[in-house]
C-alpha cells in the first residue's frame, strides 16, 4: 500500500511480507529512484526532485527483520506547496485558485464527481504519476529479494510514439547495458535518436506523446502463478500491476496481440528435451507463462502507455462550476513519461514475482524460503 499526494508532504509505502534475513542496499533503492526520475521528456519538476527512500521500520543494521517496511520519500517541493496543500490550514487564496478545468484523458473529471470535489487539485494530488516513485521503491526492495533468487529483471523502451525499437535479437543482458545508459531507456541506438527527436517536436508542439515499455525476468523457476484460480493466474496478476500504473492502457505477455492474428502453429513453443537442459524451448512466444504458470523460460510483459494528458496547448474542456466551455488547466508536466514507466513497469514485475515467490515457496526468514525453493527445484531437476 502506498499512501502521498504529489505536493503533500512526501510518499510513504508499506511492504508487508518481506522475510526476515534480506539485506537490502539503500544505494540500489536510490538508484531505482533516479532511473524513474531521468529521461527525455520529463518536466520541470524532476529538475526539484532527488527521491531518496528513507527508511521508517521493517529493517535493523540494513537487513529485514520480517516486521512491515516502511519506505518514505520527501516531496522537496513540499516546502513550495504548504501554503495549498498543508493538512490543516489551506491558505484562503489557495481555495480561490481552485482548479475547475478537466483536463481530458486525467482523473479530474471522473474523480471530481466521483469525490464531489469541486477543486480537482483534490483529486489530481493522488491521480498524479508522483506516486509511482513510492511503487518503485517497493520494487527495488522487491528486486533485492529475487536476485537471491537469481531472478533479475530488465526494463526498457521499446517503442515511443510511432518509432519501434529493433532488439529482437539482443539478450536480456545487452538490452540492459545498454538501455539503461539511453536518455529514453531504448537499447537501439538509431531508435533513441529518433526518439528524442519526436520528443522536441512534441515539446515546441505543447503536444505529448506515449509508447510501449517491455519488462524481462531472467531466471524465473517454472511454477509461479497457477491455472487453478482466475485471480492466481501470473499473467493476470502481472497484468493488473502493470496496468495499475498511471496512463498505462494495454499490456500483453510474449506475442500478445499479435497472437491472434496468427495460426497455432506459429504462436506455440514446441517442448525439447536434452540431459542437461532438460525440457527447453527454442522459441518464447508465451512470454514465459503457459496456462497462468511461469514455465521457466524469460517472462516478457509489454504495456502501451497513453500520451500524457497535460497538454501545453490544451484540449477544450467544461468548467465544472460554471458549465461554460473552457481550455482545459495547464499543470506543469512532462512531455513523455515513457521511459521512466518503464521503471515503475520493472517494479511492478518485481513486486508481482516477489508475491508469487513467496506464495509459492512461504518462509519467515529467507534462509527458510531458500531451503524451499532449493528442495523444489531439485524435485523439478529430479523429473527433467
Ligand atoms: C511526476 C510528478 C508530477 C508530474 C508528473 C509525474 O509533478 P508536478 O505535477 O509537480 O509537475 O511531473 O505527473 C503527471 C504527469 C500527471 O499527469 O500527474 C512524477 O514524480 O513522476
Amino acid at each position: 500500500m502506498t499512501a502521498g499526494e504529489s505536493h503533500g508532504i512526501g510518499l510513504t509505502a508499506i511492504l508487508e511480507g518481506i522475510p526476515a534475513g534480506l539485506r537490502v542496499s539503500k544505494k540500489q533503492i536510490d538508484a531505482e529512484l533516479a532511473a524513474r526520475q531521468s529521461g527525455y521528456g520529463r518536466g520541470g519538476r524532476m529538475k526539484i526532485e532527488h527521491d531518496s527512500a528513507e527508511v521508517l521500520s521493517g529493517l535493523r543494521g540494513g537487513v529485514t527483520i520480517g516486521s512491515p517496511v516502511t519506505l518514505f520519500i520527501r516531496n522537496l517541493d513540499w516546502e513550495n506547496w504548504r501554503d495549498i496543500m498543508d493538512p490543516w490550514e489551506v491558505n484562503e487564496s489557495a481555495r480561490d485558485a481552485a482548479l475547475t478545468r478537466p483536463r481530458p484523458g486525467h482523473a479530474d473529471l471522473a474523480g471530481g464527481l466521483k469525490y464531489g470535489h469541486t477543486d480537482l487539485r483534490n483529486v489530481l494530488e493522488r491521480a498524479s504519476a508522483r506516486e509511482t516513485a513510492a511503487r518503485v521503491a517497493v520494487g527495488a526492495v522487491c528486486k533485492q529479494f529475487l536476485g537471491t533468487f537469481g531472478i533479475e529483471i530488465i526494463s526498457h523502451v521499446v517503442a515511443l510514439a510511432a518509432i519501434s525499437a529493433e532488439v529482437s535479437k539482443m539478450s536480456a543482458k545487452r538490452i540492459r547495458q545498454i538501455a539503461e545508459k539511453s536518455v529514453v531507456r531504448c537499447a537501439d541506438k538509431k531508435a533513441e535518436r529518433a526518439m528524442t527527436v519526436a520528443i522536441d517536436r512534441a515539446r515546441e508542439a505543447g503536444d505529448s506523446l506515449g509508447g510501449i515499455v517491455e519488462v524481462r525476468a531472467t531466471g524465473v523457476p517454472v511454477g509461479l502463478g497457477s491455472c487453478s484460480q482466475w485471480d492466481r493466474r501470473l499473467d493476470a496478476r502481472l497484468a493488473a500491476a502493470i496496468m495499475g500504473i498511471p496512463a498505462i492502457k494495454g499490456v500483453e505477455v510474449g506475442l500478445g496481440f499479435a497472437a491472434a492474428g496468427l495460426p497455432g502453429s506459429k504462436v506455440h513453443d514446441e517442448i525439447f528435451y536434452s540431459r542437461n537442459k532438460g525440457f527447453y524451448r527454442k522459441t518464447n512466444r508465451a512470454g514465459g507463462i503457459e496456462g497462468g504458470i511461469s514455465n521457466g523460460e524469460d517472462i516478457i510483459a509489454r504495456a502501451a502507455m497513453k500520451p500524457i494528458p497535460t497538454l501545453r496547448r490544451p484540449l477544450m474542456s467544461v468548467d465544472i462550476v460554471t458549465k461554460r466551455r473552457f481550455a482545459a488547466s495547464v499543470e506543469r508536466s512532462d512531455v513523455v513519461a515513457v521511459p521512466a514507466a518503464s521503471v515503475v513497469a520493472g517494479a511492478a514485475v518485481a513486486f508481482v514475482l516477489a508475491d508469487a515467490m513467496l506464495e509459492k515457496f512461504g518462509g519467515d526468514s529467507v534462509a527458510e524460503t531458500r531451503a524451499n525453493y532449493k528442495r523444489y527445484i531439485a524435485q523439478v531437476h529430479g523429473r527433467s
